[in-house]
């Protein structure tokens, strides 16, 4: 039977729970715009709200599953894609919504975090990068930049941070999106993208953490440099941005370079054009890593591939070895030896 599909708003994402967040966090911003972007992924997908499961880990922004009006699964320290992959093998036709945070995801979920990706399980991973450990207080976080003074590095880091986006790629992923959590009208899109996407879709979504990290990401979300300092990618279009449209990138030898069009003998028709469906990961691998001030960070779909997905296989081959299996269920496995009563 057809599912039947119902249109939803914002409100009916909003659970009873007391948002217990400090006032200013990132996160109010971001569950504001998961609670918009929903009923968009509704009408895209015909999904119903009894579909939704979010499931997270342990950090600040884990509380997530608490706020938003659907299933949820507040989970342990760096093993929810774990409980996700479990949730989306057992149940298929859920759309499995996995939050987490750098900590979470990249320090002692880090080994479920890469392995997700590399299966490529249908779910949507939503980052949160704060660049800190919000919940337990200030701590440094494997985000954290080389040399930043926090609780646990009161001289700075000696480390080179993990870079997500990297990351995801280099375990063979095919789905990276970034966002910023002031930005609710990109991180809703984003959502729809990658519930669109069938596999893992990581989105980034770059954080303040207004109290152990405050204006982390200032030098690109303050208003009067933002334009200049991020360019948004969209599949198909020019990789232009500033604040008058007139920076774009190029590829010099085999490396990315911003030029002024107009300028040095560079014209609209030498800017690159985004392409996220190229299976191929190098330019995806440098668009991920730019970096500020050689770079302007990229928002938007990074990558969009498609490829075969850990459920999907997993089901075919259930159905496959079913076909001229014997036992065909939990009865017939019962039943199948010799029984005796007791
Ligand atoms: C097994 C285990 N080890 C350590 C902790 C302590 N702990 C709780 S949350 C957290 C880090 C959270 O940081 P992050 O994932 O960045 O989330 P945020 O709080 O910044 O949103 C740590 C180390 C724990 N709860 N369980
Ligand atoms: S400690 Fe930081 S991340 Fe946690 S709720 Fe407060 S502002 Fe948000």
């Amino acid at each position: 039977m057809e599912e039947k599909y119902l249109q939803y708003t914002p409100q009916d994402f909003k659970s009873d729970q007391e948002v217990r967040w400090c006032p200013g966090c990132g996160d109010h911003a971001i569950l504001s715009a998961v609670q918009k972007g929903l009923p968009e992924v509704s009408k895209a997908l015909k999904y119903n709200l009894e579909r939704y499961v979010f499931v997270s880990g342990i950090g600040c922004s884990s509380r997530f599953p608490y706020y938003v009006d659907t299933y949820g699964f507040h989970g342990i320290h760096g093993r929810a894609s774990a409980i996700a992959t479990g949730v989306k093998v057992a149940n298929p036709t859920l759309s499995v919504w996995q939050i987490t945070g750098d900590g979470d995801a990249l320090a002692i979920g880090g080994n479920h975090f890469i392995h997700a990706v590399r299966r490529n399980i249908d779910t949507n991973i939503l980052l949160f990068n704060n660049q800190i450990y919000g919940l337990t207080k200030g701590q440094y976080s494997p985000t954290s930049p080389l040399g930043k003074i926090t609780k646990t590095s009161p001289f700075g880091t000696v480390e080179h941070p993990f870079r997500p986006g990297e990351l995801v790629i280099g375990a063979q992923g095919k789905f990276f999106a970034r966002s910023l959590d002031i930005d609710v009208k990109l991180t809703s899109e984003l959502m729809v993208e990658a519930a669109k996407h069938d596999g893992t879709s990581v989105v980034e979504i770059l954080q303040n953490c207004v109290i152990f990290n405050d204006g982390a990401y200032d030098y690109i979300t303050d208003r009067e440099h933002r334009e200049d300092r991020v360019i948004v990618l969209r599949h198909g279009e020019k990789m232009v941005f500033g604040k008058n449209r007139d920076k774009g990138l190029v590829l010099s030898g085999l490396s990315l370079k911003v030029v002024t069009i107009g300028q040095g003998g560079f014209t609209m028709d030498d800017i690159l054009v985004h392409d996220a469906y190229n299976s191929n990961p190098g330019v995806h691998m440098m668009l991920a890593n730019m970096e500020f001030p050689d770079y302007p960070v990229a928002l938007g779909v990074i990558r969009n591939v498609k490829d075969s997905t850990y459920d999907d296989n997993v089901r075919d081959q259930v159905l496959e070895v079913m076909k001229d299996a014997k036992i065909k269920s939990v009865d017939d496995l019962l039943n199948s030896g010799e029984t005796w009563e007791v």
